[in-house]
């Protein structure tokens, strides 16, 4: 992408165009159903590729990204469970900081510990206030990072938490309920956050129908992120696509 990830997700969201991306783990995927992924997604006019996981074992995340980069132009944003996850073969980095939680390793720690190796891999870094949401059960993330996630009724501290977040120069908020979340985000807790906030908002975390992907658009999300959903049925790619890109851009 010519001019950088963050540039083309500020870009659609001043123009109100809606994102989806696919939330890929390497640690469930191999060469087969990664080339079947990427075919669906090229025709589905997926927006990203998001890669990474809460916890990556395999040593498949550098051939994956370079699968990708080889067989398509959507562009690769790493979403890493730990500084391990940092890879030179993708496009951008989310620099995560765990800011509902009170971990300050998820806070700050990890980050100086990982900021040589970052900085060096060349990757475009996006500081991303990361905000946990409770999901009705626990999720790996919230056990890897134990902390407590956001109560999904309190809006009004998702609305301080992500205005914090802006106001310390992060560039992006990602509200997620976990993946596999029996409950995701509400619209209301989204939609309070959205107009809160200018930088664009991801939200990501349980959504298994193409109707909640609209309506948390519909909401403020600017970015839809969907892992579980599609590694049980790959075929939701193009309707989950279809269903965000529906929301008219703005004139
Ligand atoms: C999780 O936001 C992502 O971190 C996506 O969640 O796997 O439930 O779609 P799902």
């Amino acid at each position: 992408m010519p001019n950088g990830i963050y540039h083309s997700f500020s870009d659609r969201k001043r123009a109100g165009k809606k994102s989806f991306a696919v939330l890929i783990d390497p640690d469930k995927v191999n060469d087969q159903s990664m080339a079947k992924l990427i075919e669906l997604s090229v025709s589905s006019k997926v927006d990203y590729f998001f890669v990474g996981g809460s916890l990556v074992v395999s040593n498949y995340l550098d051939q994956c990204l370079q699968l990708i980069r080889k067989s398509c132009s959507i562009p690769t944003v790493l979403f890493p469970g730990s500084p391990s996850q940092v890879s030179k073969y993708a496009d951008a980095l989310l620099y995560l900081s765990l800011i509902s939680g009170r971990n300050a390793e998820l806070l700050i720690g990890q980050h100086v510990v990982s900021a040589p190796m970052v900085k060096k891999s060349g990757l475009e870094v996006m500081s991303t206030g990361y905000m946990v949401v409770d999901g009705g059960a626990p999720t790996t993330v919230s056990y890897i990072s134990n902390s407590s996630p956001l109560p999904s009724d309190k809006s009004e501290i998702a609305v301080c938490t992500a205005l914090a977040g802006e106001m310390l120069g992060m560039k992006l908020i990602y509200m997620d309920a976990g993946s596999g979340a029996k409950n995701p985000i509400s619209e209301t807790m989204i939609s309070k956050v959205a107009q809160s906030i200018a930088v664009p908002l991801i939200v990501g975390g349980g959504i298994v129908d193409p109707e909640k992907a609209y309506l948390n658009c519909k909401a403020g999300a600017d970015i839809i992120v969907v892992g579980n959903a599609i590694e049980k049925d790959s075929s939701l790619i193009r309707e989950m696509a279809d269903a965000v890109h529906s929301i008219p851009a703005l004139v």
